[in-house]
């Protein structure tokens, strides 16, 4: 790809690829227009997705467990935050540091523009002084780039399950690539959703009111605005299974008739069998052990996890060794 290559154009090289492969398959981060920030924040306050309230009552709780090792330092730290999304949840952590006046620098790094401006806003309210460096991008771009990386130690966050959107081998690379931007004794605090009664699992991406199938639709309807698509939306079914084995849930959308769909952008029409899926997202569940082996794996040490009651949710603090 040369200096050229548009977001738009790679958005429209990423679903060439995804809908012209055998298996059709969309990616997931293409969800978070501003429409989908919309849904998913919707998604979040929904009953049957436990996995927000959760962990923002683990990071209440522990929050000064966390952050003293940084905290308590004397010395100002790097606080960079993969997937910050509107930051609800490390707010939590923020307005601690700011009552603590700790001396830090928080760098957000999401691929939507829209958030990262509404949390920069909000943060300015809790905490004035706060020192914010915003990154609009992919995780890879983010880590390539190191624009916090000033010779301070710093405290990576990974929060909300946002792991668990990569399936296994992009997930060990970003893992890999999240690893080597750190230095020995720096931190990164993952957030994972725990395996569970599979039941829970499903209803939280099979929600009642409809919010998550919207979400998952909304990929085809950012196809139709952006990429001048012909999607019908009430042809296709929102369709998530989990497995227990692997711990992955995954997201489908099912074409309910054979179909034809033409995408402007790119001069081309997509055949749809009867009942052939889109594969859309994995949501990927943790056993305690994983997490074990994947820290090991990736060179750090589990310093705790910090888990809920009922153990739904651990946020995993890990040094790097
Ligand atoms: C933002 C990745 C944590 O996988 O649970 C919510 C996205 N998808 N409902 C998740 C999502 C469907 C969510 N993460």
């Amino acid at each position: 790809m040369n200096h050229t290559t548009t977001y738009d154009q790679i958005f429209a090289q990423d679903v060439l690829q995804g809908l012209s492969s055998p298996l059709k398959t969309l990616p997931s981060k293409y969800f978070y227009d501003e429409k989908g920030d919309k849904l998913f924040q919707a998604i979040m306050a929904l009953p049957e997705y436990y996995l927000t309230r959760t962990e923002y009552a683990i990071l209440e709780t522990y929050k000064a467990q966390i952050l003293d090792r940084f905290a308590k330092s004397g010395k100002p730290f790097n606080l960079v935050e993969l997937g910050a999304g509107n930051g609800l949840k490390t707010k939590i952590l923020i307005q601690y540091l700011c009552d603590q006046k700790v001396e830090f620098t928080y760098f957000p790094i999401d691929i939507s523009g829209y958030v990262l401006k509404e949390l920069e806003e909000d943060l300015k309210e809790i905490c004035p002084q706060v020192k914010v460096h915003p990154i609009t991008g992919t995780y890879r771009h983010a880590l390539k780039d190191r624009e916090w990386d000033n010779g301070s130690p710093t405290l990576m966050l990974f929060l909300g399950s946002n792991y668990g959107n990569f399936l296994e081998e992009d997930a060990k690379e970003l893992l890999d690539r999240i690893s080597d931007s750190l230095r020995i004794n720096d931190g990164l605090l993952m957030g994972f959703d725990l395996k569970k009664d599979p039941e829970l699992i499903l209803a939280a991406y099979n929600d009642a009111q409809g919010v998550t199938r919207d979400f998952n639709l909304n990929l085809l309807e950012r196809i139709n605005r952006e990429l001048g698509g012909n999607f019908e939306l009430n042809k296709f079914k929102h369709w998530p299974i989990y497995d227990p084995v692997s711990g992955e849930c995954k997201s489908f959308l099912v074409s309910m008739e054979e179909q034809q769909v033409f995408i402007e952008a790119l001069h081309k029409t997509f055949q749809f069998t009867h009942a052939e899926p889109i594969f859309t997202e994995v949501s990927k569940k943790y056993g305690l052990h994983d997490i074990d082996a994947l820290s090991q794996e990736k060179g750090f040490k589990v310093e705790k996890n910090f888990m809920d009651d009922e153990a739904f949710f651990s946020d995993s603090l890990w040094v790097k060794s």
